[in-house]
């Protein structure tokens, strides 16, 4: 077989060049001439984090295929400097645009690099204070939007600012929201016809979710649409009259939209209900939270489609809206889909929020006390993780979803990390298939007796116990965009709903990446494994492909991720066929959890009273980087002390009630005296996925 590759005008004529792959063979051409195929309107570019307004995280270019995949190669790697340190996550697609490749840190810094040789061209330092603590999470940026001769990024601290693309150079400054009131941005903004629209995050925090559209010379809002709505105003009927539970009512934006330029209409998807778990305080179905929303260009509602009613699990739609266009029932739709925490892909005609297929509502199981809606939307076609959960130790029952719970312990998932959280999903025209990312991750659920006040941080749960030793679990799922069903699956060991997402290409392959550090090719027909590549850091971060001078090349950020409990780092990888020198795939770095809590049988019970805080860990062996533990042991009527080296607050906060140290800020301690013999296990607050033992003997 001869395949073909054309010249392409890339800025300059490039000469045209051949390459021949005898039956899949390499050639030893291949490191010397590779010219990528003209597909008309082939996008060299990548020129927004979800590839084009559409979202779809799909390139048309087709050089690297499933034949030659396993002749790509690293071919630079450049480590940023910043974003290192666990409070830090990589989540940062890599935008590309005229052989200029830029990306962000989670110290919201922004690096221009040479995308055909990693160097660094310019950076932008944000500066950012280490006291803001409204980042729920972690500190993550999820990349920069591009205009011609700008760049636009969210920071944590509230602000927008605009770069010179050539330079760096900051252009202006406007703060959407106040981090001192409990928001972060993190979402990567959108840029379309000189405006910029980006969404703030801080549900956890009570606040109240909006879309800000901002004029891109000035700086200057020209609207914001408040995702809950005040009363009298349209939707005010779903929530509690005359409170002001719409103020902090969530329904925050932690993606980016994308835009129909046709339609002339702007699409996002929204947070869930704040608080999260307590749906007492909250009655009625608290629109227009866990949906998805279309804005006219002016900013007012077009439609809504809600995904989840009076969400009480805090199923965020998290993940960005993709838009598409697909033969559904023999007829050709306007589609927008997006992955849910719930497991479904949630397909709609993009012209009027209707479902493309039939979502009935169904009956559920229903709580008086946290004001259960009585049925919710279940979409036709298949889910991407299991929606009941597997029984573990302590926990025998299988629940499903939309079993609600109060004063009783309930594991769940899908819960709040997902199936499908942030991680975005891509969609290839060429299959027709969604390439969805997936967690299974079970949490327990149990409503809090204390009296709610708004501005709690996570902490409408009561402290329950982890479900120690449960699996985790990841998926990567095929979905055909005709019938919502799944077309192929893979399962891992690892969280895939919270980490990279997906990139689909006219190559006909699919990458992801893994918190384990590898990043993996798969063909997008079928699933097969075909490629992969150890970063040495968590692999947390969306792929990004483009071309320079006629060369393919695939990059992607691999820098930890603190959700995930991925390996930090600070590197931008890329990757292209070659023949020639590559760089040596890196060392396996230390893996990630793939159970639930301590391992009984790997952390050891270390003598020791004093617990340190990491970002987002506690070690009890500080000084024992092989084998790490959570665990310690101290004789009756000792004093334990947690010290908190983390930059954000942290409790040690036991799971049965028997002690709260209460939040304990960077360089602060907490202490506890334990006056029983026993075994304490507890948690953090805010981040319940941290979690620690003591083991209290009696003399
Ligand atoms: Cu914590």
């Amino acid at each position: 077989m001869l395949f073909r590759f054309i010249g392409l005008i890339v800025g300059l004529l490039v000469a045209a060049a051949f390459i021949s792959v005898a039956s899949g063979r390499s050639v030893a051409t291949l490191g010397i001439v590779t010219n990528v195929q003209p597909a008309p309107g082939a996008n060299t570019d990548w020129s927004s984090v979800g590839g084009a307004l559409n979202n779809q995280r799909y390139s048309t270019l087709n050089q690297i295929n499933p034949k030659n995949v396993r002749h790509l190669k690293g071919v630079w790697l450049t480590h940023l400097g910043s974003g290192l340190g666990s409070k830090y996550s990589q989540e940062a697609a890599p935008v590309v645009k005229d052989g200029i490749l830029y990306i962000t840190t989670g110290a919201d810094d922004v690096f221009a690099l040479d995308a055909a040789t990693g160097h660094k061209k310019w950076m932008y330092h944000a500066h950012l204070s280490d006291d803001i603590t409204s980042a729920c999470c972690g500190w993550d940026n999820r990349g920069v939007a591009l205009a011609d001769n700008k760049l636009f990024l969210g920071r944590i601290d509230g602000k927008v600012v605009a770069l010179d693309r050539a330079t760096g150079r900051e252009l202006w400054k406007t703060k959407i929201v106040e981090w001192h009131d409990g928001y972060a941005i993190t979402a990567a903004p959108t840029y379309y016809d000189g405006t910029v629209y980006i969404g703030a995050s801080g549900g956890e925090n009570a606040a109240r979710g909006r879309l800000t559209a901002l004029d891109a010379t000035t700086g200057k809002a020209r609207w914001h649409f408040f995702t809950v709505p005040a009363p009298n105003q349209p939707g005010a009927e779903t929530w509690p009259r005359d409170s002001k539970a719409y103020l902090h009512g969530g329904g925050t934006v932690w993606n980016h939209p994308a835009i129909d330029p046709e339609l002339k209409l702007i699409y996002f998807a929204t947070g869930n209900a704040s608080p999260n778990f307590n749906g007492a305080v909250r009655p009625g179905a608290n629109l227009y939270t866990s949906s998805i929303l279309a804005l006219r260009f002016d900013g007012t509602l077009a439609w809504y489609y809600q995904e989840v009613h009076h969400d009480i699990w805090d199923f965020d739609a998290s993940s960005p809206v993709v838009l598409f266009d697909a033969r559904v029932n023999g007829e050709m739709r306007k589609g927008i889909a997006e992955a849910g925490k719930t497991g479904w892909v949630y397909m709609l005609d993009r012209t009027n929020g209707k479902p493309l297929l039939a979502i009935p509502e169904r009956a559920v199981p229903q709580n008086a006390n946290q004001h259960t809606a009585s049925t919710q939307p279940y979409p036709t076609g298949d889910a991407t993780v299991p929606q009941c959960t597997e029984p573990v130790k302590n926990f025998p029952g299988s629940p499903c979803i939309f079993t609600p719970f109060w004063h009783q312990q309930v594991l769940l998932s899908p819960s709040f990390e997902g199936g499908t959280v942030y991680s975005p999903m891509a969609y290839s025209p060429q299959t027709n298939y969604f390439y969805a990312p997936g967690s299974y991750w079970p949490f327990v659920l149990m409503e809090k007796s204390l009296p709610y006040k708004p501005g709690d941080i996570n902490d409408d749960l009561a402290p329950v116990p982890e479900p120690l030793g449960a699996k985790l679990g990841g998926t990567i799922t095929a979905i055909d965009a005709s019938t919502n069903k799944i077309a192929w699956q893979v399962k891992t060991k690892y969280l895939l709903g919270e980490s990279s997402g997906t990139l689909a290409t006219a190559g006909g392959l699919v990458f992801t990446g893994q918190p384990d550090g590898n990043l993996i090719a798969y063909n997008a027909n079928d699933g097969t494994k075909l490629w992969q590549w150890q970063t040495g850091a968590g692999v947390d971060a969306p792929a990004t492909t483009y071309a320079v001078n006629g060369q393919q090349y695939v990059a992607v950020a691999a820098g930890g991720n603190s959700v995930t409990g991925s390996h930090n780092g600070d590197a931008v990888w890329a990757f292209k066929l070659t023949n020639g020198p590559a760089i040596a795939q890196a060392k396996v770095p230390p893996g990630p959890p793939t159970v639930i809590g301590f391992r009984e049988d790997l952390d050891p019970v270390v003598k020791t009273a004093t617990v340190q805080i990491q970002d987002f860990s506690y070690l009890t062996n500080p000084g024992n980087r092989d084998a790490p533990s959570t665990r310690n042991t101290v004789k009756v009527g000792t004093k334990v002390t947690w010290i908190n080296l983390g930059d954000q607050p942290h409790t040690a906060t036991s799971d049965t009630g028997a002690f709260d140290t209460g939040s304990i800020l960077h360089g602060h301690k907490g202490t506890v005296v334990f006056r029983r013999p026993g075994v304490y296990r507890y948690h953090c607050t805010p981040h319940p996925w941290m979690t620690g033992e003591v083991v209290v003997t009696s003399s």
